[in-house]
C-alpha cells in the first residue's frame, strides 16, 4: 500500500491530488477522486462566491471524504471565494497563480489546511514560514499557468528547502511519474491532465478527444511576454495568440484576445477559438475511464515500479 505521511495530515487514503483546472475541475470530478480516496479538488478559477458555496454543498452531497478547493489568486473573486473557503471549513485549500500569504492567517484560524502551489523555492520558504500544512511544487510541464522551472529541477529542491511535505505536480501520469516523485523525496503528487479524459470530468466531448489525440509535442507555451506563460494544446487559438505576441501585441490586447478562451474550451468544445490548457503528458493520455480507475493505476502503477526498481541495485 502507498502511503505517506501526508495522507495521515490531510485524512485522505492515496496521496494523489487532482489538479485545480479552471472550468474544469467541478464539484462532480473532485467528488469523484475524494471518493476514490485521493483530493478531489474544486476549483475556483474566475468564479464568483456563490457559484463556489453551491459546488462545495454539491460536493458534500456526493462524498463525505476530505476535498480542496483552489483558489486562483489572480480572480477578480480571490478576496470573496477566500472569505467562502473559511465559512464553509473547506478541509484543504491549494493556491495558484501569486503569494496567498494575506489570506493564510484567516484560513488557518478557521481549520482549513493551506497548499500554495509554488513554482519557485523562494515561495515555498515564505508560505511554509506562514504555517502552510505542505506545498504543491509544480514545474513546466504541467498545464496552464506555468513557472520556469521542471518538475525534476524544482521539487528536490523544494524538499531540500523547507520541512513541511511536498507535493509534486507538472509532467505526472502514471505510476512511473507517481514513483519517481517519490524518489525525489515528494510526499505525493497532483495530476491534472489525465482527470481531463475521467467519466467524471464535465469538460467539453471535443477537449476530451483532443487530448486523446495528442502526442508529445503536441503543446507549447504562450504568454511569456506578458509574464504569465500558459501551457495548453497547439490549436489555431495558440498559433494566433503567438502571432499576435510575436508582433508585438501589449498585454492588454492579449488579455482581450484570450477573454472567454477557458470557457469556449471546456464548455462549449470550441476547437477554433478555446484555449485547451493541457500537460507535456497529453501523449501519455490514451483513454477514458473512471476517476476511481485512474488514482487506482497511479497508485499501483508506482507500487510496482517501485518494488521492481529495488532488483537493479546490486
Ligand atoms: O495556477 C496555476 N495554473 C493555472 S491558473 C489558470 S487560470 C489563468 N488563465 C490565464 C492566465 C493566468 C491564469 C490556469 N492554470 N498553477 C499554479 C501555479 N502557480 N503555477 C505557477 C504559479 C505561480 C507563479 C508565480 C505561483 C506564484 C508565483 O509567484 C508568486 C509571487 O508573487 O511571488
Amino acid at each position: 500500500m502507498l502511503r505517506t505521511p501526508l495522507c495521515d495530515t490531510l485524512g485522505i487514503e492515496k496521496p494523489v491530488f487532482q489538479g485545480g483546472m479552471a472550468w474544469i475541475a467541478d464539484a462532480s470530478l473532485a467528488a469523484a477522486v475524494s471518493e476514490a480516496g485521493g483530493l478531489g479538488i474544486i476549483a475556483a478559477m474566475n468564479a464568483g462566491p456563490e457559484w463556489l458555496r453551491g459546488q462545495i454543498h454539491e460536493l458534500r452531497a456526493r462524498t463525505d471524504k476530505p476535498f480542496g478547493v483552489n483558489v486562483m489568486l489572480m480572480s477578480p473573486f480571490a478576496d470573496e471565494v477566500a472569505q467562502v473557503v473559511a465559512d464553509e471549513k473547506v478541509p484543504v485549500v491549494v493556491t495558484g497563480a501569486g503569494n496567498p500569504r494575506k489570506y493564510m492567517r484567516a484560513w488557518i484560524e478557521a481549520g482549513v489546511k493551506v497548499v500554495p502551489v509554488v513554482a519557485s523555492v523562494a515561495l515555498a520558504k515564505l508560505v511554509a514560514r506562514a504555517g502552510a500544512a505542505a506545498v504543491v511544487a509544480e514545474g513546466t510541464e504541467s498545464g496552464g499557468h506555468i513557472g520556469e522551472l521542471t518538475t525534476m529541477a524544482l521539487v528536490p529542491q523544494v524538499v531540500d528547502a523547507v520541512d513541511i511535505p511536498v507535493v509534486a505536480a507538472g509532467g505526472i501520469a502514471d505510476g512511473r511519474g507517481v514513483a519517481a516523485a517519490l524518489m525525489l523525496r515528494a510526499q505525493g503528487v497532483q495530476v491534472g491532465t489525465r482527470f481531463l479524459v475521467a467519466d467524471e470530468c464535465t469538460v467539453s466531448d471535443a477537449y476530451k478527444e483532443l487530448v486523446i489525440s495528442a502526442k508529445d509535442i503536441s503543446t507549447r507555451a504562450t504568454g511569456r511576454s506578458t509574464g504569465h506563460p500558459v501551457r495548453a494544446l497547439k490549436t489555431r487559438f495558440t498559433n494566433e495568440y503567438a502571432r499576435l505576441e510575436a508582433a508585438g501585441a501589449t498585454p492588454e490586447e492579449l488579455a482581450e484576445f484570450g477573454t472567454g478562451a477557458l470557457r469556449r474550451a471546456a464548455k462549449d468544445g470550441d476547437v477554433k477559438n478555446g484555449s485547451f490548457l493541457c500537460g507535456q503528458v497529453a501523449g501519455m493520455v490514451s483513454r477514458r475511464q473512471s476517476a476511481a480507475e485512474i488514482v487506482d493505476d497511479l497508485v499501483d502503477g508506482a507500487e510496482r515500479v517501485l518494488s521492481e526498481g529495488s532488483a537493479w541495485v546490486r
